[in-house]
């Protein structure tokens, strides 16, 4: 089957199969919904991580030693922004920073953020859809013994250290889908959802939590197929076998498998995990083992490939 994709996606791990799907589909075949509870404002500007990370690796400029961020990038500003005493727990590359100023004058200038990352993938040379997954501000805010904390001041400026004991997302409910996610949603030729490997708790939840979209993919009318984000049943960055750990569960696929439940149909583990295979498919889960590691662009193209003939989709 052709057709039209649907990705969710957070930041790192998530956008490498984007850009991984991006590659290998027609231009025009995928849109990708893009977590921003990771958002915020800093030193004025309003800094979208995870649409970044998206657009950053599609377009192949991000840097894959660092994970996040822009290749060959130089730290002037942030210098010059510490030697006059400004906050430096958050680091902005010089390259990095004209995409945060670009998006924050154009917002203030009256336009959404649908326009802004639809400009900036334009920009790039996208030839995909990218939306954010609303135009209302969601905020993800962890719990932790010190009390509610704001995503990146945990994530960056604590390192991921306090234990978290609850996520909520502010804003939600009453964030509505960004038209262009409800648009893909809605197309008569989606052919697939795919949920991309990103953090379930931190980068999925937050989509899911965004009004009409667990509703939508419950009355979805084709597949929806998860990638796990873990290897050899761990996730290989990110603090997700640590909020794994503090909820009392072992963290293994059948643990991703229930948190997403009904919302999917498939899902695809990496060949390392494949003791869990049998598990799994007892749950009424369709499995595929595949390499899950994306270590470059073909990488990335080899996994797209593998999920969209996971569920019938041509490329
Ligand atoms: N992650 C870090 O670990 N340290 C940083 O200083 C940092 C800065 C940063 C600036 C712009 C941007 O788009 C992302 C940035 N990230 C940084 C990544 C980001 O915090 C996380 O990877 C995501 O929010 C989680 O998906």
């Amino acid at each position: 089957m052709s057709g039209h994709v649907l990705a969710l996606s957070g930041g790192v791990g998530g956008a490498k199969l984007a850009a991984g799907l991006g590659a290998v589909l027609a231009p025009g075949r995928l849109t990708v919904a893009v977590n921003t509870g990771d958002d915020f404002e800093h030193l004025g500007l309003t800094i979208c991580p995870d649409i970044d990370s998206v657009l950053y690796t599609m377009s192949g400029r991000n840097d894959r030693q660092r994970g996040w961020g822009l290749a060959d990038e130089t730290w002037r500003t942030m210098e010059q922004l510490r030697s006059l005493g400004e906050e430096d727990w958050f680091n902005l590359g010089d390259r990095d920073m004209a995409t945060h100023i670009a998006r924050s004058w154009r917002l203030r200038q009256g336009a959404s953020l649908s326009d802004v990352t639809a400009h900036l993938a334009r920009a790039m040379g996208i030839g995909h859809a990218v939306f954010p997954m609303s135009d209302d501000p969601v905020r993800t805010q962890v719990c932790t013994p010190g009390g509610w904390t704001d995503f990146q001041r945990w994530f960056v400026g604590e390192q991921c250290g306090p234990a978290v004991t609850a996520v909520r997302f502010a804003g939600t409910p009453g964030a509505a889908m960004a038209q262009g996610f409800a648009e893909a949603l809605a197309r008569p030729d989606l052919a697939a959802i795919v949920i991309c490997p990103s953090n379930p708790y931190l980068s999925v939840d937050p989509v899911l939590a965004v009004d009409g979209v667990r509703a939508a993919l419950g009355l979805r009318q084709v597949p929806c197929i998860a990638v796990s984000p873990l290897i050899g049943g761990r996730a290989l960055k990110g603090p997700l076998s640590k909020l794994f750990s503090e909820r009392g569960l072992a963290g293994t696929n059948l643990d991703i498998a229930a948190h997403y439940g009904a919302l999917i149909d498939h899902i695809v583990i990496d060949r390392t995990d494949a003791k869990d295979a049998d598990a799994l498919r007892t749950g009424g889960l369709a499995v595929t083992l595949s390499e899950t590691l994306m270590k470059s662009a073909e990488d990335q193209a080899r996994l797209a490939r593998a999920v969209l003939a996971a569920v019938g989709v041509e490329c």
